[in-house]
């Protein structure tokens, strides 16, 4: 191959790349999901979100006592105040089962599954 062919592939191939890197960088929309403490309990213990998209995950506790949300998988520990509520910003995450609980005491325990 000559190397002006050469070039001329690898410029081609860089800029079929950024065009195809383009809109999926635009298309990274945030997904929002619930989950209510009540009664010492996630409501529901599982949820569910899509893959590689980032993640707002509000944490609403209708206790009369503060929680802390926490997962090691997740990357997350934070506090919920009594009768209050949390917004947690996710990073795009990969398929598979994310635990979370709360490690203030509780025997609440609930999974993220992530598709
Ligand atoms: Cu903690």
């Amino acid at each position: 191959m000559s190397f002006a062919r050469a070039f001329l592939l690898v410029a081609t191939s860089a800029a079929l790349g950024l065009a195809t890197s383009l809109p999926i960088a635009h298309a990274q929309q945030t997904a929002s999901l619930t989950v209510t403490y009540s009664n010492g309990k996630f409501q529901p213990s599982t949820l569910h979100a899509p893959a590689n998209t980032p993640l707002a995950l509000t944490v609403k506790n209708l206790d009369a006592k503060s929680m802390e949300f926490e997962s090691a998988s997740l990357r997350v520990e934070t506090v919920i105040n009594a009768k209050s509520e949390g917004v947690i910003k996710l990073r795009p995450l990969q398929p598979g089962k994310y635990e979370f609980y709360d490690d203030f005491g509780g025997k609440a325990d609930g999974t993220l599954t992530v598709q």
